[in-house]
């Protein structure tokens, strides 16, 4: 049966409408003309609002749907065996702050558009296929990213997802009832036969490389920290030098030595450190910032080269804090080692890239994504897309084109497609 319906293809004015109708959705004027950015922070009321109109499409394509303890959706089409495990694909609608509209959203509605199509064609599959939005992935607003697909994959434990507070002390426990996706359906369970996510690569390669899609296989090793330094807040006109407790200054030195961690070679050459939040307290120009709260994002392909930075950051945070008689104190916020994706998986995309004519390259993502969590259960691997303007995401300038995303979806249709039609 799966056989004949080989290169099935997506209906890709109906994927470039859905994505244009989500982005909508805490929609905002960028600060580039007639650019919409999108800010959906997890389990807010855009997210909330978003959440609700991919149901209710998953509702209107006849799948049924769950939602589990901590917000996931799943939306189940069934298959001829519907006591063989499921195909799983997904991704994220919640964004960042200042977001474009495919980072997440574009895993999300392909895997409907999948649907869709499926339905279109009259398609039965041998397995079930379920899609799926995660919560949280983003971790900007509760401090943690991916934490739906920790949680499902039985990485983060439920309760303690559920305690974690925003920076207005509300938890996610409590913004998961006030939105009405407080789900019932016990964490940690699913166990797919296999999970495909596609989503756009964030990043300049495929474009620089003129390729059509990148066949993932894995993701980068990620370290969060939050930073509390404290100083004493000062008057900016009457205080010498040597009687100042910076914690500005402080801020400034850790972000520079942070960069040097990266160009200094002496943790590979693929180094990441970001310093993204840096909050200064009372926040006015003639104050001496007395406490400063800042995040550290330390990237690295490598594990063992992680853990080096890690340690070195925190002997320097030591240091300086001895030196400039600033207190210090760090927080791990989120950590996750380097993953490797199912090369069987990959084999499945890269051969229907082939078959498709579209060219594509083995790539390793940069970002995180909820595809490396189900990696512990299940084979999986990832579609990257690539963006225009060097890729760029996380920024409202972020962009793929409808035959970039539909080149995609149509990789992931028949990827799934022959998966579905596994025994085992
Ligand atoms: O931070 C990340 O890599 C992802 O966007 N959550
Ligand atoms: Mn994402
Ligand atoms: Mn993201």
């Amino acid at each position: 049966m799966g056989q004949a319906l080989k290169r099935s293809t997506i209906n890709s004015d109906r994927l470039w409408d859905a994505l244009e109708e989500l982005g909508r959705i805490g929609a905002f004027q960028s600060e580039h003309d007639e650019i919409m950015g999108v800010r959906r922070l997890a389990l807010s009321d855009e997210d909330a609002a978003g959440r609700r109109l991919v149901i209710e499409w998953f509702r209107d394509a006849g799948l049924s749907i769950d939602i589990d303890q901590i917000g996931n959706a799943y939306a189940t089409r069934p298959g001829i065996d519907n006591t063989l495990a499921p195909v799983m694909s997904g991704s994220h609608v919640d964004s960042v702050p200042s977001a474009g509209r495919f980072d997440g959203v574009l895993g999300v509605l392909g895997a409907l558009e999948v649907i869709r199509s499926l339905n279109d064609h009259n398609i039965t599959t041998h397995r079930p296929i379920t899609i799926a939005f995660f919560t949280d992935e983003e971790g900007c607003r509760f401090a943690t990213d991916m934490l739906g697909s920790a949680v499902a994959t039985n990485r983060v434990p439920l309760e303690q997802a559920w305690s974690l507070r925003d920076a207005d002390g509300r938890s996610v426990r409590e913004e998961l009832e006030r939105i009405g996706f407080l789900g019932d359906e016990p964490v940690g369970l699913r166990k797919p036969h296999a999970f495909v996510e596609c989503h756009v690569e964030q990043g300049p390669i495929l474009q620089r490389e003129g390729l059509d899609l990148g066949v993932v296989i894995g993701v980068q090793g990620i370290s969060w920290q939050r930073l509390t330094i404290t100083g004493a807040s000062a008057h900016a006109g009457t205080t010498p030098l040597e009687y100042r407790r910076d914690a500005g200054l402080v801020a400034a030195k850790i972000n520079a030595h942070m960069r040097e961690m990266c160009t200094s070679g002496s943790f590979g050459e693929l180094m990441l450190a970001t310093m993204g939040v840096i909050s200064p307290e009372p926040c006015s120009i003639n104050v001496i910032p007395g406490r400063v709260i800042a995040t550290v994002d330390l990237r690295n392909p490598d594990d063992t080269a992680l853990e080096s930075a890690e340690r070195h950051l925190q002997a320097f945070l030591s240091e300086l804090s001895a030196s400039e008689g600033i207190e210090i104190e760090s927080q791990l916020t989120a950590r996750t080692p380097a993953v490797a994706f199912s090369p069987d998986v990959q084999s499945v995309i890269a051969d229907t890239a082939d078959s498709f004519g579209l060219r594509h390259r083995r790539i390793l993502a940069g970002a995180g994504h909820d595809a490396q969590e189900w990696s512990r259960v299940c084979p999986t691997a990832m579609i990257f897309v690539p963006g225009e303007n060097d890729g760029i995401s996380h920024n409202p300038l972020e962009y793929s084109s409808p035959e970039q995303c539909a080149n995609g979806i149509n990789v992931l249709l028949n990827t799934i497609l022959t998966l579905a039609d596994q025994d085992s």
